[in-house]
């Protein structure tokens, strides 16, 4: 017998194939299973097109099966949705074709959903099971529930440093401290957040492209602070591989590729994640300065911290790292919290040519 468990499984499956094409939509998958039977499945596969009950439905009809619907119970990871949006509602769909159980994986958190969705469902005669996998489901799309319940983006932490808690000062130093397997890494994981936040001096110092170069996939908005308009057209951040906000406290405007986004207080955490919840931007990855990432830090905002460090390499006049706890954190240890810390040692990992 396969269990509620095993098809919740098949759901996520599927909705992780929506990874960097969903987003800031969550990645859903749906199954519709008459006796033992698969006899649909689908998931989102794209923004603002179909969601994934109705291609599951879809397939199901199309493969001459609707006349098992009254009999068959569909799985999906998410609350099935009840608004009006770029689509209309899943639960409209799920009780007009009369498929007479649903279970879902976990409760939609957006507030247009919300619960909404069973409530309807249930009102009109469906039985409606609720939280299987939920731990799971609510991981799958972790930036956005942090996006909607706590109305920020999901933030990660990511800097370099060396054995003795330093952040490189120099770049020669920095391409010690990486390699060119811990570069790819960064790529992809730029690949897969919707922005890369730095702040000016680095934009200025390391005049760095931030960019995702050596993983396939979609480049993120870069997100400067540059609150006095410092920053001269010419660094890289400026060419046109990919889009460019620059909040600073003087003006407000849009150009090729580069928006001008006015916010008094753009060094404050609060008001910065509150300008990116506005925006729509539901992940960002701070790469630095040791300076901004300090003040996520103490602010407590933030969901993630993945840091490179190289155990064989010290330097003597570097700048201190930023420190999760008050302790020195060279090497692997957890972190306490319910947030996540990656420590990943470069100098473990053997150089391949790119
Ligand atoms: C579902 N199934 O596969 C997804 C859902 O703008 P729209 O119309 O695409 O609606 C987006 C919202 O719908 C999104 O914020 C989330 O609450 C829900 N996503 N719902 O029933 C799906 N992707
Ligand atoms: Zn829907």
């Amino acid at each position: 017998m396969i269990t509620d468990e095993q098809y919740m499984q098949r759901c996520i499956e599927l909705a992780r194939k929506g990874t960097g094409s969903v987003a800031p939509n969550p990645m859903v998958g749906a199954v519709l299973v008459h006796g033992s039977e698969i006899i649909g499945e689908g998931w989102h596969q794209q923004y603002g097109e179909a969601h994934a009950e109705v291609n599951c439905i879809g397939e199901a009809v199309q493969n001459g099966q609707t006349d098992k619907f009254q009999q068959s119970t569909l799985y999906v990871s998410l609350e099935p949705c009840a608004h009006f949006g770029k689509t209309p509602p899943c639960s409209d769909l799920i009780i007009n074709h009369k498929i007479p159980k649903v279970v879902i994986g976990c409760r939609d958190p957006f507030k247009e959903v919300d619960g909404k969705g069973i409530e309807k469902l249930k009102a009109a005669g469906v039985v409606v099971i609720v939280d299987v996998l939920k731990d799971e489901c609510i991981d799958l799309n972790k930036r956005f529930f942090t996006f909607h319940r706590q109305q920020r983006p999901y933030i990660i932490l990511k800097w370099a440093q060396t054995k003795n808690g330093m952040m490189a000062s120099k770049s020669s130093e920095r391409l010690l401290i990486s390699n060119e397997m811990t570069n790819r890494l960064v790529h992809q994981w730029r690949s897969e957040e919707a922005s890369i936040l730095v702040g000016t001096n680095t934009a200025l110092l390391d005049d760095p492209q931030l960019t995702n170069r050596y993983w396939p996939g979609k480049q993120p908005v870069r997100l400067v602070l540059d609150k006095q308009l410092r920053l001269p057209n010419t660094l890289k951040l400026f060419n046109d591989e990919a889009k460019t906000i620059i909040f600073n406290s003087i003006k407000n405007s849009e150009e090729v590729n580069v928006r001008y986004y006015q916010l008094p207080n753009a060094e404050t955490v609060p008001a910065l994640l509150n300008a990116l919840y506005q925006l729509n931007i539901n992940s960002v990855i701070v790469e630095g300065g040791a300076q901004l990432l300090q003040s996520f830090i103490a602010a407590g905002l933030w969901d993630e911290a993945r840091i490179i460090t190289n155990d064989q390499l010290t330097v003597d006049n570097g700048l201190t790292a930023p420190q999760l706890i008050n302790s020195v954190q060279t090497g692997e240890q957890l972190i306490g919290s319910d947030r996540i810390g990656y420590f990943i040692n470069s100098s473990f990992i053997t150089h391949h040519s790119l």
